[in-house]
Formats: structure tokens, C-alpha cells, sequence
């Protein structure tokens, strides 16, 4: 089946191919196809606008995913509105300002959300959601990964997110296992 991936993020791009590769899909990128606003106040509300509006516009299913980190210091920000903390257009920048706000703050406790959503032109949607707590560190540490992931340590990790494999932080990612249990469900149909 055809199945566009909706999203702008590169690295999302990446751990989506690699969670996915094991089903018979053929993944397809945007190609210039715009993106909507994100206007909903949840992963599931921007997930399914991003995911329906791709669908609807190539008419072949599509998958979304909206994602973000909650930090308990901060009571939950940015969460849905990750993607641009601090008004900052760059990951090294929100990190930066990310720091600045928890300078001093000693609970570094803090959680990523992943929504995955799969559309189908019809109006049709699966969601599936993905969590993953952790710390957060006072400095940035690896090179892999993307956004949050050079401050992010897992629980029961000693490494950051962006000092592991693709492999090894979807394995425990909130991305990596929304994805499994979307790839768990459709193989599970292929089989049947
Ligand atoms: P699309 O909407 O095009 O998919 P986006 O980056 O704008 O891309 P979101 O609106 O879902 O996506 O924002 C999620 C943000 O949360 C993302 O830009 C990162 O800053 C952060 N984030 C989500 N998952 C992450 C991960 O696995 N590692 C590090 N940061 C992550």
C-alpha cells in the first residue's frame, strides 16, 4: 500500500522509515504537498489535521505523527507547542533555551508524547501513542537524534538520546513505540 509520511522533520523521516521497514509499504514523501496549521491543543487533534489533510489532498493513506516534551519543572511545556519553545527556529536554539529556563531548577524530570496517526482519504483515522520518561540534563551531549535529544536521558539509561543508535532509541522512544504498535497491528492483519 501507498502510504504518504507527512511530516517536514527529517529526523522523524528517518526513525518512521526505520520503524516501518518491516511491512509492505511504500513510503512517499511530501513532495512540496503544504502542511496545515497546527491549530489543535493536543497531539491528537494536530496529528489527525497533518495526517487527514495529506490524505485528502493525494488521496492514498497517510501518516502523522505530532510529538512534544513536557517538562514537570515547567508544568508540562512546551508539549504540543514543542516545535517552537521560545519563539526559537532551530533545535540548538530551543536547547539552549530550554537550559536557560531550568538553570538552577534541580527536578529534571520529564517526559516525551508521541501520536501516530494513519489516515485514509476516506476520513478514517488509527491513532496510536508512544511515552517515554527521562532527565534532563544541563548541557547537550551527543550528535545523533534531533531536537531535545543531546539533553534527554532515559530512565535506566546512562547515555542520551543522541548518543544512541537509531536502533537503540527506537526501541524505548515514545515515537519508537507508538510505531510499534501501529506496525504490531497491521502485520498482525497482513497475517491474518
Ligand atoms: P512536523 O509537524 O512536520 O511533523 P515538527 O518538528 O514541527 O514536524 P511537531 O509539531 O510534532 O513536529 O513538534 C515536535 C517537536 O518536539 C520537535 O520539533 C522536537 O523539538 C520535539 N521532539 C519530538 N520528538 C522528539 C524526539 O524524538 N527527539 C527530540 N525532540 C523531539
Amino acid at each position: 500500500m501507498r502510504v504518504v509520511v507527512a511530516t517536514g522533520n527529517a529526523g522523524k523521516v528517518r526513525e518512521i522509515a526505520q520503524a516501518l521497514g518491516g511491512l509492505d509499504w511504500q513510503l512517499e514523501g511530501l513532495s512540496g504537498l503544504p502542511l496545515p496549521e497546527e491549530t489543535g491543543t493536543t497531539y491528537e487533534e494536530n496529528a489527525a489535521l497533518k495526517a487527514c489533510a495529506a490524505a485528502l489532498m493525494r488521496g492514498v493513506p497517510a501518516l502523522a505523527d505530532d510529538s512534544g516534551l513536557e517538562v514537570v519543572a515547567l508544568n508540562g511545556q512546551p508539549g504540543v507547542y514543542s516545535a517552537r519553545f521560545g519563539n526559537r527556529d532551530n533545535d540548538n536554539e530551543r536547547n539552549l533555551y530550554l537550559l536557560e529556563k531550568l538553570r538552577g531548577v534541580k527536578d529534571r524530570r520529564a517526559k516525551f508524547v508521541s501520536v501516530v496517526i494513519l489516515a485514509s482519504p476516506d476520513g478514517q483515522v488509527e491513532t496510536y501513542r508512544g511515552e517515554m520518561t527521562g532527565t534532563l540534563l544541563e548541557g547537550p551531549r551527543g550528535e545523533s537524534g534531533f531536537g531535545y535529544d543531546p539533553l534527554f536521558v532515559p530512565d535506566g539509561e546512562t547515555r542520551t538520546l543522541a548518543e544512541m543508535t537509531l536502533e537503540e532509541k527506537q526501541a524505548i522512544s515514545h515515537r519508537g513505540l507508538a510505531l510499534a504498535a501501529l506496525v504490531a497491528a497491521h502485520g498482525a492483519r497482513v497475517r491474518s
